[in-house]
């Protein structure tokens, strides 16, 4: 990036955001965390039930910094009763989107059908910011301590009340699938030892951990410092559906070789081979969601220190918060992969979990899982993608399945 003779292109960049963001209504509250609850919009009612081959149950957990996570459950009833219940999954989804990226897909290719299909009780969480979950005790999505947050909170909360969640209601120890950022959360969590004890095995797909490039969103905000103008404009959050937001995107864009130009897809891969084009419109119908402003800001650190470190609030913020002038990294030999068992999957073309921060991962984990890497699969085909089923999911099941 060229650097600033652009001083114009800062004012009328800030003058752009200004007009063009807005922010989301407030969300329901009054919700009491563990119970199921209904909820007339929600995942179940509007992505599970309407294929009638599938139960689906709407649940709040309640995370300790008073965030109302929508968790749905999904089973097939004629393959799980009191008598035989499953063995309880939970898919921790990635950034910018919700827990619907499981089930957007029909069944037979979507991941928490095919789950659901093989006998699983499936969990399905979404974060704090989600379409699906169910705002905050105190705070209303205008509020600036609705989006105080990046991965470390998604670690040490909503995975976290997720997993507890599911566990205080089957009594069993949970499989865990997390994608993108919650691969990431999943390490940052269980590399500080919590809650992996409630977990037998995990797939991690599309694992983001170190970010060193790439041709997305993320990459982009870093080059562009976006959080100080954003906070120069007590913007706290960034969507793309918000009104104005594809536009936003578009600045984004602009600034970049990427040609994203109305397209929120190309902001997290520069390569994406199998996205159903005719499907395409459905999927945007719910995505993306937003993210917090600081969840970006926290990756652009990571980008430009090259570490995976809780968030750096500066010397000062740092000596309060952490009681040393730099964020502690997260200790990735700490994490359990060399006692649950464990599958990575990753893809050679993936531009954000990319092959050399992913070789830089497994550098740092204990030996002892497994890792299984696809060719030719972008980023968001992981989820999106019409062949994940034969491409990824299969091997999810199996390696489910097989320990
Ligand atoms: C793409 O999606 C449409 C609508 O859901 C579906 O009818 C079609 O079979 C899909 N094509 C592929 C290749 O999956
Ligand atoms: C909080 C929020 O934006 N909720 C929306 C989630 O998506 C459904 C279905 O599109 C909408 O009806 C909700 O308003």
């Amino acid at each position: 990036m060229a650097s600033c003779s652009c001083a114009v292109w800062w004012a009328s960049t800030a003058l752009l955001l200004l007009i063009l963001t807005r922010f989301l209504r407030s969300s329901d509250g009054g919700l009491i965390s563990g119970h199921a609850t209904q909820r007339s919009d929600g995942l179940c009612e509007s992505l599970v039930l309407p294929y009638r081959d599938y139960s689906c149950q709407e649940f709040v957990a309640q995370t300790s910094d008073g965030f109302l996570l929508g968790v749905q459950r999904m089973w097939r009833p004629e393959l799980i009763s009191e008598a035989k219940k499953g063995e309880p999954v939970l898919l921790f989804h990635g950034i910018l989107t919700g827990g619907d990226v499981w089930v957007l897909n029909p069944p037979g290719e979507g991941l928490g059908f095919m789950l659901a299909d093989a006998g699983y009780d499936v969990w399905i969480t979404n974060y704090r910011s989600s379409n699906f979950s169910y705002g905050h005790l105190s705070y209303k999505r205008s509020d600036k301590g609705f989006w105080d947050w990046s991965v470390d909170n998604l670690a040490s909360e909503d995975l976290i009340s997720s997993l507890q969640l599911v566990h205080s209601k089957t009594n069993r120890k949970l499989l865990l699938v997390a994608y993108s950022e919650g691969a990431q959360a999943t390490l940052a969590a269980f590399s500080e030892g919590s809650s992996s004890d409630l977990v037998s095995r995990a797939v991690l797909m599309a694992p983001v951990s170190y970010l060193t490039t790439g041709p997305q969103l993320i990459y982009i905000a870093s080059k562009l410092r976006l959080q100080r103008i954003y906070e120069a404009l007590n913007i706290y959050q960034l969507s793309t559906r918000s009104p104005g937001g594809r536009e936003l995107v578009d600045v984004l864009c602009s600034k970049t070789s990427v040609k994203c130009y109305r397209d929120w897809f190309r902001l997290f891969s520069g390569y994406l081979c199998c996205i159903n084009s005719t499907r395409r419109a459905y999927i945007d119908k719910f995505e993306t969601q937003a993210t917090s402003v600081k969840n970006l800001d926290h990756y652009s650190q990571q980008i430009r220190l090259g570490t995976f470190a809780k968030f750096d609030y500066g010397e000062a913020g740092n000596m309060e918060r952490y009681k040393q002038a730099s964020p502690p990294v997260y200790d990735l030999s700490k994490f359990p992969s060399d006692r649950l068992p464990m599958l990575f999957i990753s893809s050679s073309r993936d531009s954000l979990a990319n092959p050399t921060d992913v070789a830089h991962l497994f550098r740092e984990i204990p030996a002892g899982y497994e890792s299984k890497i696809v060719e030719d699969f972008g980023h968001l085909d992981f989820v999106f993608g019409y062949t994940a089923n034969r491409v990824v999911y299969d091997s999810v099941l199996d390696f489910l399945q097989a320990h």
